[in-house]
């Protein structure tokens, strides 16, 4: 054969609901079993749909970025964001397929968010990152359910839950200022009382989804004291009944290393009419309800790029031959496969957790403990799944070879918009330091030990039991090291998620009784070493 006679095939993706290997068996082994029957043609719907017409949606929304149209013709500040069709198509299909709605209906009262969150996990990765206005939707409609008045859920809410395009609305969440975007305690938004509402002027320095009908930010209401306790929650309406903006000037689009797709801007408010939710002083609290719910989404749309990434690997493995094999038969190829196919596993478990524990709080089914254990698993699953998903993007493009590294496969997409994962909605130390703020009082650790206890004694492989009790005894003894935490608590957090992940592994082998469920757990255990971790963190500091 002449060299140019040879085309790489390239690989074709399937029904991803139909061709996951864990997500079916996860929801089968958790949900009722008339729920599962019911909802599996709605994901399979969707997982056909996301290697279909979204996929061409999602190509064309990256290749025709948002464009910012700061005046008209006769020089009249509009600042229109001008979006592809494509983007919009996005929107329509998240009404339609309830992404939003399936959460508040709650038919399935404490598993809707389980059926949720998958449907997100299949959509996310063909969504061209629509899963971010989703996210902050989600956490703005649990803000006004638990936050507004009668009024505002009976419009907003109402609008945010529709599964009619027409009337559905997305949400922003603005909280970073130039003064900082972990540490909002400078911020220096100003809200002026005027009669029943509040006018809002400051510069708000990344605000995604500009092109959404609301959204939810912070403010410091005149005369209140400095730092993160003069904080307010402010509800925007961004445009009037004419759709013009109400006093907010778009300063400029970000360019940004991914998510090119995603309308990021800088704004200007000048005296922006804006509604105070949840009370003065209140903000920081009430904007955690939003965070905790979009750390969750973060969470999922971190397993669900894993997930896609890790199948382009396998069938291009199958594809790809290579010193006379395919690589898919060739044992370092594998192992660098299944190395990663184990990470995301472990990953989905532990996201899969926090989301039934959520299901269960916002139905008020939770018992303390299992709030105390969403409040640290939240975080924990955040950080963990974050760093995971960088790590594996950058696997995935490096087991396609130099086509990894060429834009036109589509590729490098995957690695640049990973890295965001780990970044916004807190970066990996913020959040290490959310592990300590939910420890310290919340009594999160104390949940987490009872939790994890209560599934280590079950575990039928005598070994692993054992080995894992000794890690978390260990890692136990340095949480009360109370010298170390701080600067430790990175270490800390990633070791503490994975024995919290072994330990649901494990408890899903047993479950399911399917023994490439248990070598999985048990490669998990051999290969993560966590004793090792905890030795050398704490001698890194000595
Ligand atoms: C693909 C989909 C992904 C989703 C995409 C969404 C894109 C959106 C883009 C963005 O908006 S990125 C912006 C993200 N910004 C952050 O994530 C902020 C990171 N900073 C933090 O998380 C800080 O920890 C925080 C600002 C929340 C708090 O810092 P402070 O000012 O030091 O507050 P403090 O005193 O620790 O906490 C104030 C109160 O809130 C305390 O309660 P009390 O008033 O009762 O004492 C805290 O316990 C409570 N609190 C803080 N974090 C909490 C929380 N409560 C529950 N859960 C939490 N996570």
């Amino acid at each position: 054969m002449i060299e140019a006679d040879f085309y790489q095939n390239f690989p074709v993706l399937k029904n991803q609901y139909n061709q996951d290997p864990l997500l079916s068996r996860y929801l089968k082994a958790r949900l009722p079993a008339s729920m599962f029957h019911e909802i599996s043609p709605k994901l399979s719907e969707l997982g056909a749909l996301a290697v279909g017409e979204m996929l061409q949606w999602a190509k064309e929304a990256e290749e025709n970025p948002p464009r910012h149209i700061p005046f008209d013709a006769c020089g009249k500040r509009i600042d229109h964001i001008q979006m592809s069709p494509a983007w919009k198509k996005m929107d329509e299909i998240a009404a339609k397929h309830g992404l939003i709605a399936t959460g508040y209906e709650r038919k399935y009262s404490e598993f809707s968010r389980l059926f949720q969150m998958a449907l997100l996990y299949l959509y996310h990765p063909s969504s061209a990152f629509y899963s971010c206005p989703l996210a902050m939707t989600d956490g703005a409609a649990r803000a006004l359910e638990l936050n507004a008045d009668e009024k505002l859920k009976s419009t907003a809410l109402k609008n945010l839950c529709s599964r009619d395009p027409q009337k559905f609305w997305t949400s922003g969440q603005w909280m970073t200022e130039k003064s900082g975007g972990s540490d909002v305690s400078g911020t220096q938004t100003m809200a002026k009382k005027m009669g029943d509402h509040y006018a809002l002027t400051g510069t708000k320095w990344f605000t995604s989804a500009t092109t959404s009908q609301m959204a939810l930010t912070l403010a410091r209401i005149e005369g209140a004291e400095s730092g993160s306790r003069g904080l307010s929650l402010f509800y925007v309406e961004l445009r009037n009944q004419k759709n013009e903006l109400q006093n907010i000037r778009i300063e400029r689009l970000k360019d940004k290393l991914g998510t090119k797709a995603l309308p990021t801007a800088e704004l200007r408010l000048e005296n922006t009419p804006a509604q105070l939710l949840g009370g003065e002083g209140q903000g920081v609290r009430r904007i955690s309800a939003v965070l905790n719910i979009t750390r969750i989404y973060n969470s999922v749309c971190s397993i669900a790029q894993m997930r896609r990434g890790i199948e382009l690997a396998t069938e291009y493995a199958k594809l790809r031959v290579a010193f006379g094999k395919p690589l898919i038969e060739q044992p370092l190829h594998v192992h660098t496969l299944s190395n990663m196919q184990l990470e995301w596993m472990a990953c989905f478990h532990l996201v899969m957790k926090a989301t039934e524990l959520l299901g269960k709080e916002e139905c008020e089914k939770a018992s303390e403990s299992e709030k105390a254990l969403l409040r640290i698993l939240t975080p924990l699953a955040k950080l963990t799944c974050g760093k995971s998903t960088v790590t594996v993007a950058s696997e995935v493009l490096e087991c396609f070879g130099g086509a990894g590294y060429i834009e036109d496969t589509g590729l490098p997409r995957l690695l640049r918009d990973a890295q965001v994962l780990a970044i916004w909605e807190g970066t990996t130390n913020v959040l290490s330091l959310d592990m300590m703020r939910a420890i310290e009082k919340d009594k999160g650790f104390e949940a987490l030990s009872e939790d994890l206890n209560a599934r280590l004694k079950k575990i039928k492989d005598e070994n692993a039991k054992s080995f894992l009790a000794k890690a978390f005894q260990t890692l136990q003894s340095q949480f009360s090291q109370t010298d170390l935490l701080i600067a430790n608590a990175r270490d800390l957090a990633l070791t503490l998620t994975r024995i919290y992940m072994a330990s649901l592994l494990f408890e899903f082998a047993d479950e399911t009784g399917n023994d490439s469920d248990l070598r999985a757990a048990q490669h998990w255990l051999r290969d993560r070493s966590f004793a090792f971790n905890l030795k050398s963190s704490a001698e890194s500091l000595l």
